[in-house]
């Protein structure tokens, strides 16, 4: 009935959200049955006079006082799940996810970047949320929860992963055009894995220009092989005649390494044309070692 349930949140909140859509069902199976019957017993050919009813006081308690103990059961169950879910414990380990058009970014206490949450299981873990854009929110539906990510605020949130495996992590707040490419993956491992993983035998070896282009979200909006998306493909990208916006000007450029470094630092100066011109900087976003190692791999397309 519920989808996959891999935190101690889960049932609290499968329980409260079963509870509500119980009442309502019979709420409405109720109000439905009484309006048709009522129709029917009291139509106007079996009763041509109405009658003055001037009020009943046991009805009116009756239907004051049960609405109030269901809306408050609900409430309660709410609450109870809520001030779990804001109290963070105090030995949850941090990492700080950062939302951009379109990916996400996880950095753990020790440094380690990856663009895959990776989590103990029966730890409690808290989700420091930053954006460097626009508004986004995390996501994660076997856990049970979601929370925006705002930039300029601190928001934050926890989760204790009580199910190993590989789960789903979305953005749930329209970011762009790109914003349904924006996904990723947690992996809750066991403790010993993830830390052998955190370690990372030593510095994690730098990721190769291909894989950048994955981990950074590049791939959202820009192919490897040929079709247009919401930027134009890579495939032979390097040394292509193209037509770019400079300035309000058209004007034709050769892709050269200058111009794909430009295009990275500062997107909006030289657009190619019939592609808005919404791609994000990625300056302090990617190294210089990075750079160097994008373009040579576009290069090679
Ligand atoms: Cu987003």
């Amino acid at each position: 009935m519920f989808p996959d349930a891999a935190s101690t949140f889960a049932s609290p909140v499968d329980g409260a959200f079963l509870f509500i859509t119980a009442i309502c069902v019979f709420m409405l199976a109720l109000i439905t049955f009484l309006m048709v019957f009522f129709t029917i017993k009291y139509r106007r050919t079996r009763h041509p006079e109405s009658e003055n009813i001037e009020g009943n006081l046991l009805l009116e308690i009756v239907w004051t006082v049960i609405p109030t103990i269901l809306v408050t059961a609900m409430f309660y169950y709410g609450w109870i799940g809520y001030r779990e879910m804001v109290n963070v414990p105090e030995d949850a380990i941090t990492v700080q996810a950062t939302g951009r058009m379109w990916s996400w970014l996880f950095e753990y206490e020790n440094g380690r970047k990856s663009d895959t949450l990776h989590v103990p299981v029966n730890r409690p873990v808290w989700i420091k949320l930053v954006s460097v854009d626009v508004l986004h929110s995390f996501y994660v539906p076997a856990f049970r929860i979601k929370k925006d990510v705002v930039p300029g605020v601190d928001n934050s949130l926890w989760f204790q992963p009580d199910e190993i495996g590989s789960y789903d992590i979305f953005c749930a707040e329209y970011c762009g055009t790109g914003h349904s490419a924006m996904l990723s993956k947690v992996d809750v491992m066991p403790e010993k894995d993830f830390q052998a993983w955190l370690e990372g035998a030593g510095a994690p070896a730098p990721l190769s220009g291909k894989e950048l282009l994955k981990a950074k979200g590049c791939r959202g909006c820009h192919s490897l092989n040929g079709p247009s998306l919401v930027g134009p493909s890579f495939r032979g990208i390097f040394g292509r005649r193209e037509k770019v916006m400079t300035g309000g000007r058209e004007q034709e450029v050769v892709i050269d390494e200058a111009y794909l470094r430009r295009s990275m630092l500062e997107p909006a100066a030289d657009v190619v044309v019939g592609f808005p011109p919404i791609m994000p900087s990625q300056k302090g976003v990617l190294s210089e070692e990075e750079l160097v190692a994008i373009i040579e791999y576009l290069k090679t397309l």
